[in-house]
């Protein structure tokens, strides 16, 4: 019998989340049946290339890395359940998932580590909590983390992003060059790709599902990823539709302009609620 690799959070009323153990990606996210998660049609389920949409959750790495893969190991490998899920009195629905090191990751990256990831469903939110501990007595270690977060929408221009006014950007457009955001809402008619720096705590995102807004706050995430490969982009992906790049925009949270840099036998947390309006 095949180790199951799905874990479904329902806290009734069509309100569910969907956890894929491979990279303990959030793979569906729905408020009263509406799906607020972009998975591409073309999305590959096998088990080690990176699930094309939802939540991946990008460590240690984020970019491309001499050590191993672009974004790390944490979204290709699978994760353990820590705690299935259970319902708590609030009615909110709560699940962990943990990773720690293995041969695997540590034929890239030779450090000891502990990851838990906390998931509580609420009504109309999703709350990430999560910890990295170095349980070693002498080794210090740094790392990125990131939540690469593709949000379905209706149609990607339609949308405004707020808090990122002032904010210096680093733009993958345009050979990393540097910028500052003048605008107080983002907004996308082509391809972006951009590293934000030191954020608002909160991001709105106007006209998702159901043209509501999504309310992204964010602690001990210091930096906004801002992407949608658009069309010439979108052709290069075999995973990705060539016609899906209207119905998604990436707004990642993260702490990827510096690295963490972790002590021996010390912890870091970084928690994101995401939540309908
Ligand atoms: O988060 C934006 C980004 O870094 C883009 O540069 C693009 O590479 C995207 O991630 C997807 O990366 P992936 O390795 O999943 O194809």
């Amino acid at each position: 019998m095949a180790a199951t690799s799905v874990v479904v959070l329902d806290r009734g009323n069509n309100t569910t989340c969907t956890i894929n153990l491979h990279g303990a990606t959030v793979v569906s996210w729905r408020v009263n049946n509406q799906e607020q998660l972009f998975v591409s049609k073309q999305a590959i389920f096998d088990g080690k290339k990176a699930i094309r949409g939802g939540i991946p959750f990008v460590f240690p790495q984020f970019g491309p890395w001499s050590f191993g893969p672009q974004h790390g190991f944490g979204r290709i490998i699978r994760w353990n359940i820590e705690k299935a899920p259970e319902r708590l009195a609030s009615g909110d629905v709560e699940a962990i998932f943990s990773l720690m090191d293995s041969d695997f990751s540590r034929s890239m990256w030779n450090f000891q580590f502990r990851l838990t990831y906390r998931l509580i469903l609420r009504e109309k939110e999703l709350h990430f909590n999560i910890a990295v501990f170095n349980p070693s007595k002498d080794l210090t270690f740094s790392f990125n983390m990131l939540l690469h977060t593709y949000f379905k929408v209706p149609d990607v221009r339609r949308c405004q992003i707020t808090g990122l006014q002032g904010c210096t950007f680093v733009d993958k457009t345009r050979d990393g060059a540097v910028y500052q955001e003048t605008r107080d809402v983002v907004t996308i008619n082509e391809w972006t790709d951009r590293i934000y720096q030191n954020t608002s705590q909160e991001h709105i995102i106007t006209n998702v599902v159901s043209g509501r807004k999504m309310r992204i706050q964010k602690y001990n995430f210091p930096d906004t990823v801002i992407w949608n490969p658009w069309l010439d982009r979108a052709k290069d992906m075999s995973d990705f539709g060539d016609d899906e790049y209207p119905n998604m925009v990436c707004v990642e949270a993260g702490h990827v302009s510096s690295p963490v840099i972790l002590l021996p036998g010390t912890a870091f947390e970084a928690s994101q609620i995401l939540q309908v309006m």
